[in-house]
């Protein structure tokens, strides 16, 4: 299992941080998201043999938010 932090610009309330963490979640691999939207942050606990971290930042910009 392994660990990641990216950056996620556009988050402004728990709202946006559920949708971050749902659009995470929904990738393969992913056990765990949790975003804020102060920090501007999501947390993710990922399976290293499974996960494309790629899709995953992808899923989150297709709900309309930025990954650093
Ligand atoms: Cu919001």
């Amino acid at each position: 299992m392994a660990k990641i932090v990216l950056k996620v610009s556009g988050m402004k309330c728990g709202g946006c941080e559920n949708q971050v963490q749902d659009a995470a979640k929904s990738c393969v691999g992913i056990s765990e998201a949790k975003a804020s939207h102060q920090a501007g942050t999501v947390e993710i606990d990922y399976d290293d043999t499974k996960a494309d971290l790629t899709s995953v930042k992808k899923a989150i910009t297709e709900k309309g938010f930025t990954v650093d």
